[in-house]
């Protein structure tokens, strides 16, 4: 892979402020993805076995809110079990429309889904989700869009661009369309830092790995092992804050640009927001939602959200 000019400016201007630090989308390298889907299966790891659960145990009545032959429209490219369990209980949908940055990534699991499901239409859109972006027509005419943000993922983004990715996803739903969306619940403190702190240190690896991928792909030249991984939960902010840690007083180069980092300083690489059912409530009516319907696990680890447009 020839590194994107773009990319490389956006990762040096990161590395470039007085908080260092290189956005979450680089962990996803085939490694990485390997490595989070290593993560899911943790038992620490909480999030995706709860997610899907709530998904089987109230499939029907996910199914009855969202009505018949609506276009379900995944940001992100839909290779996750929870929207298979979708696609097969929905009644006739329109179309399946996922949405996801990387070409690659996307027509691969499209084709899979193609394979298993071979009487939807199944037509990807190539783009960067944060942007709105033009919806494909379906030969069957959807009655209403149903935007599928599955994972937490929200929890990724930082209160103002969280913001306007709901704001995006309400003007993708359209005039009598919906949000399905996962989002990740505060919690017991430890409960959310050992998820990110397991015991077989995959978390770690997968964190690491960004580095990696930075020296293989866009020519930094890392000292992998003088970094480690850091994740901790602070409850004042709802958010686990997930971090290389540098060894040494050490420095790094990518492309032309050279950068020291200190002993004991940080790279910032994830934020994995936590919600409260009325903080996320209030976000979601600000971006034009009412929240009509809320599943969750016993112990309200998790919660799988239904939002309407006001
Ligand atoms: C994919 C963003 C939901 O925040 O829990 C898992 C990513 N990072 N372990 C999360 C992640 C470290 C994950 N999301």
């Amino acid at each position: 892979m020839t590194p994107d000019t773009t990319e490389l400016e956006q990762i040096v201007d990161g590395l470039s402020g007085s908080q260092k630090q290189i956005s979450p989308k680089y962990f996803y390298d085939e490694r990485g993805s390997q490595l989070f889907d290593e993560i899911t299966q943790l038992p620490e790891y909480y999030l995706t076995n709860t997610e899907l659960a709530i998904m089987r145990d109230n499939i029907d009545a996910m199914s009855e809110l969202v009505g018949k032959q609506a276009s379900l429209i995944e940001f992100g490219s839909g290779s996750s079990l929870k929207t298979r369990v979708l696609l097969e209980h929905l009644s006739e949908l329109a179309a399946y429309v996922p949405v996801d940055i990387s070409r690659e990534h996307l027509h691969a699991s499209a084709d899979e889904i193609r394979e298993r499901f071979p009487h939807i239409e199944v037509l990807p859109v190539v783009a960067d989700f944060t942007q709105p972006f033009a919806l494909p027509t379906p030969i069957v005419m959807p009655i209403r869009n149903i935007v599928y943000f599955p994972g937490s993922t929200i929890g990724n983004f930082e209160h103002e661009i969280a913001m306007a990715l709901l704001r995006v996803m309400h003007q993708e739903a359209g005039k009598g369309g919906a949000l399905l969306i996962g989002v990740d619940l505060q919690k017991d403190p430890t409960i959310i830092e050992n998820a990110y702190n397991d015991s077989a240190g995959i978390t770690a690896e997968f964190n690491l790995n960004m580095l990696q991928h930075l020296n293989r792909d866009y020519g930094a030249n890392f000292d992998v092992d003088e970094f480690v991984h850091r994740a901790n939960y602070d409850p004042s902010k709802g958010r686990v804050v997930i971090e290389l840690v540098s060894q040494a007083d050490q420095s790094f180069e990518i492309g032309d640009a050279r950068f020291n980092i200190a002993d004991g300083e940080a790279i910032l690489t994830e934020y994995s927001h936590k919600y409260t059912l009325d903080g996320f409530a209030e976000m979601a009516n600000e971006a034009g939602f009412v929240v009509e319907k809320i599943w969750m696990d016993a112990e309200k680890l998790f919660s799988v959200q239904f939002l309407t447009r006001k």
